[in-house]
């Protein structure tokens, strides 16, 4: 489909610039774009890649890099990242991003923050001017567990009465993170997403919100793939 071969450019186009030979510890993202990335990486030879670790964003991750037979990492083992390249929900005009659609977010940002160069990997529904755009779902926030329901009470109070628990669909009951934690999924008014770094704030300092779902001014480069298979670059 038009949107896979999207994902599939962007990722190629990001990893043929930012994955060098002289880049030895990778972050790894998490989605559906990333293994387009991996994909890529793989392609650039045993040579190459033998003496790289790739540090992965969550089980999904680990699996893809499993998978392809890469030598796998942790952060604590490397926390210093040469280059983390990962997925987005939506990339406005400044580069800040809504991450967390699949429910990653947390690590994802620790590897984001952790590189020398974080860039993003999308197809073209994600490229937007104003945050919330396109991603209509909310901004994912990871909260610890039994905190939810007060997290859930002061964003209503701050701004997201539609604020929601993200429900499991192959399974009664809330989605649960890869570090056991529950996800909120809130929504806010334009007017707000248009500063999306006193929105992270503000969100970040309720008590009970592990991290949230907003990566500003954190993303050196962003590349979309085009349905008519040019790219995009935001940097
Ligand atoms: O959850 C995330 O932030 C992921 O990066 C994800 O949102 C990217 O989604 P996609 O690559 O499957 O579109």
């Amino acid at each position: 489909s038009t949107i896979e071969a999207a994902k599939r450019l962007a990722a190629w186009t990001a990893v043929d610039k930012h994955v060098l030979p002289e880049h030895k510890v990778i972050g790894i993202g998490s989605g559906s774009t990333v293994p387009y990335v991996v994909e890529r990486i793989v392609a650039q030879g045993h040579e190459v890649n033998k003496d790289r670790v790739f540090i992965p964003t969550g089980f999904q991750s680990k699996e893809l890099i499993v998978n392809a037979n890469l030598r796998l990492g942790d952060v604590d083992q490397y926390p210093i990242i040469d280059v983390t390249v990962d997925g987005a929900d939506e990339v406005d005009h400044d580069l800040n991003c809504i991450k967390g659609g699949g429910g990653c977010h947390l690590r994802e940002k620790v590897l984001a923050e952790a590189a020398d160069t974080f860039v993003v990997v999308a197809d073209y529904r994600k490229n937007s001017e104003v945050l919330g755009t396109t991603f209509i779902q909310g901004i994912p926030i990871e909260v610890a567990s039994f905190a939810y329901a007060k997290v859930l009470q002061n964003l209503h109070l701050i701004g997201s009465p539609k604020a929601v628990l993200r429900m499991a669909k192959a399974k009664a009951g809330p989605v649960v993170s890869d570090n056991g934690n529950f996800i909120i999924d809130a929504p806010f008014p334009a007017e707000m997403m248009k500063d999306p770094y006193t929105l992270l704030t503000r969100i970040k300092m309720l008590t009970g919100v592990v991290e949230v779902g907003l990566f500003c001014q954190m993303a050196k480069a962003a590349y979309f793939g085009n349905q008519d298979g040019s790219v995009t670059v935001k940097w």
